[in-house]
């Protein structure tokens, strides 16, 4: 059973990636109206995994005796200046994200909860992926800058992505 505090905590992280899922999906609609489609499919198949994110927080509850309870998912932001506007903002929100994992994990070690320790274990790997990959574009969108056969190139890179097994 699953202690009060616990999963009022995990409830809060559910509305965090459902809004990951949110805020992912509208840089994606944003790269679509910039005829971006390969950044669209990268951000499209990360708001996916973010939405898996948050259904196996939705199923670790459930599974604990808890009460999941869906509230409001902020409003995501819809335009951004540019690819790399846009990627910053998606680091800067990984590591937000990792930030609130980090107090779950402080969190279940006050409560003693060692079972919702060894399931955040995954998101603490999780998150160590988010952040590289997201700085790995920053990266790549700085060192492109201002060329648009470079950025056409990246584009098509990001298009390539697919859903894997490791993924979610
Ligand atoms: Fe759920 O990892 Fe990104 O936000």
């Amino acid at each position: 059973m699953l202690n009060e505090k616990i999963e009022k905590a995990l409830n809060d992280q559910i509305n965090e990636e459902l809004y990951s899922y949110y805020i992912y999906l509208s840089m994606g609609a944003y790269f679509n109206a910039e005829s971006f489609d390969g950044f669209a499919n990268w951000m499209e198949l990360q708001a996916q995994e973010e939405q898996e994110h948050a259904m196996r927080l939705f199923r670790y509850v459930n599974d604990r005796g808890g009460r999941v309870k869906l509230q409001a998912i902020e409003e995501p932001k819809t335009d951004w200046n540019s690819p790399l506007d846009a990627f910053e903002d998606a680091f800067d929100h990984e590591q937000y994200i990792t930030g609130k994992i980090n107090d779950l994990v402080d969190l279940a070690e006050e409560e003693n909860d060692k079972a919702t320790l060894q399931m955040l274990d995954w998101f603490i790997e999780e998150q160590v992926e988010e952040e590289a990959t997201t700085e790995a574009i920053v990266d790549k969108l700085n060192m492109v800058g201002s060329s648009g056969s470079g950025m056409l190139a990246l584009d098509r890179e990001l298009g390539s992505r697919q859903v894997t097994d490791e993924e979610g």
